[in-house]
């Protein structure tokens, strides 16, 4: 049994220290740890990269809600297709679907969970906001959750790990109790920046009752009491239909990305580049890119507003003085990386290739036509001088 001890937290943000085998639990009330020992951990459980899986222990809470959400969300849908939704109420759930999808995109993950950009404090009012609507617990939680993920990718201290399937990466790992893995890794993280956020830690203790209201009630009695939408349509749809549509966006990040796709910066790792999760998650479907670089704001290499709306919201809000500090990666660093360990799939491997079989292919030494990139790896041995390039 690998003896307990203290911890200090290094550069990387993780604490330098073994996992302790004997769990302490915190005290609600004071934070701090508990003297009395529970229950020793199986050690096979300390092999993260290991088959062994311990038995599931299914969530039967979570189950039962997460069947009232689809069934009502189907019903929802039901009522779109008979023609039973306002088209006011229609633009009113896109509106909020948006401060779902933009809470947790800009919110919750670019700025919270990576820290790749810093937001002045009426920013970070609205990005609080729109992070409760979407109802994916609260931004301690999510971020610290996420950080594990990040460090810890597909094994098991990853939450999500998308090596135990398709299913329990998207939705699985929210109906049964979480590896003891998750825990221990996951309390060797720093998260005293989110502890320090007084209005992370506001939403934080009230999380259950504000959320109830601005994910569920606001919209569902909005169209109730402004234009009179019968409350049943305004439930299924403005509230439940939203929320399990924002949800399996959100989720194909952790199933889908995980799994299709290319790998242009790093083929060691299961985060690819998927085009079809990029357009419906907001811009962050370039899971490939994000797993090498996290602290780039834009989540992708190039800050294509089309298949990135995060990113010209946050580019927005730069405008304005609200955002600053935006991290990012340079063009020279991206293309090493590509060359060094990815799968060959990106556009500067395909450019240099078309090159090859053009009919300006270049003739010899001085010709315009050789790639600048390829002058510039030239070695002229013996030359007198300077690399002379003529
Ligand atoms: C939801 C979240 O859906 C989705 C996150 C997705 C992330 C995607 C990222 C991709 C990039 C962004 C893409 C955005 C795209 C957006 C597109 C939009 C159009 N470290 O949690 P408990 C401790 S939420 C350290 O109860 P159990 C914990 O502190 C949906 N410690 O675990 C506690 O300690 P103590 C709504 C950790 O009992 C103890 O463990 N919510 C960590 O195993 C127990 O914690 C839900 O559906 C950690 N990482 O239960 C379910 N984790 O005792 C909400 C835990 O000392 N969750 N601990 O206080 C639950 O019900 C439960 O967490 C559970 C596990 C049943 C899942
Ligand atoms: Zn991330
Ligand atoms: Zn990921």
């Amino acid at each position: 049994m690998p003896p307990e001890s203290t911890s200090t937290i290094t550069a990387s943000g993780v604490r330098n220290e073994e996992p302790e085998l004997i769990h302490r639990p915190t005290s609600k009330k004071d934070g701090k740890a508990s003297s009395k020992p529970t229950k020793e951990l199986d050690p096979r459980l300390y092999d993260i990269h290991s088959d062994y899986v311990p038995p599931i222990e299914i969530v039967w809470r979570n189950v039962a809600l997460f069947v009232y959400l689809h069934t009502a969300a189907a019903i929802g849908l039901y009522f779109l297709f008979t023609g039973q939704v306002q088209w006011r109420t229609v633009l009113w759930t896109c509106t909020w679907h948006l401060f779902g999808a933009l809470g947790i995109t800009a919110g919750a993950h670019r700025l919270y969970a990576h820290k790749s950009y810093k937001a002045k404090l009426p920013l970070r009012i609205i990005m609080t906001f729109m992070q409760t609507v979407s109802f994916q617990n609260s931004i301690w939680e999510w971020a610290r959750d996420h950080r594990v993920h990040h460090k810890y990718s597909e094994t098991h201290a990853d939450p999500h790990n998308a090596k135990r399937g398709f299913f329990f990466a998207h939705m699985g790992w929210l109906m049964c109790k979480k590896h003891p893995m998750v825990r221990e890794k996951g309390k060797l993280l720093d998260v005293s920046d989110l502890e320090a956020d007084p209005l992370i830690m506001w939403q934080k203790k009230y999380y259950l009752p504000i959320v109830l209201v601005v994910s569920f009630f606001i919209p569902a009695l909005g169209p109730w009491f402004f234009w009179g939408e019968s409350f049943v349509v305004a439930w299924c749809f403005a509230a439940q239909l939203r929320y399990c549509f924002n949800l399996h966006c959100t989720w194909l990040v952790n199933s889908a990305a995980h799994m299709w796709g290319n790998r242009p910066y790093d083929q060691t790792i299961s985060p690819a580049e998927n085009k079809t999760v990029a357009i419906w998650a907001f811009g962050e479907g370039w899971h490939n890119y994000h797993h090498t670089f996290p602290w780039d704001y834009k989540t992708s290499e190039l800050g294509n507003y089309e298949f990135n709306f995060t990113t010209a919201f946050i580019d927005f809000f730069a405008w304005l003085g609200w955002a600053h500090d935006l991290k990012t990666v340079s063009h020279k660093v991206i293309e090493d990386r590509c060359k060094r360990t990815g799968d060959g799939s990106h556009l500067i491997f395909k450019a240099l290739e078309n090159h090859h079989h053009e009919e300006d292919a270049p003739w010899g030494w001085g010709d315009k036509d050789i790639p600048k990139e390829r002058i510039e790896v030239t070695q002229s041995i013996y030359s007198e001088g300077e690399n002379k390039k003529d």
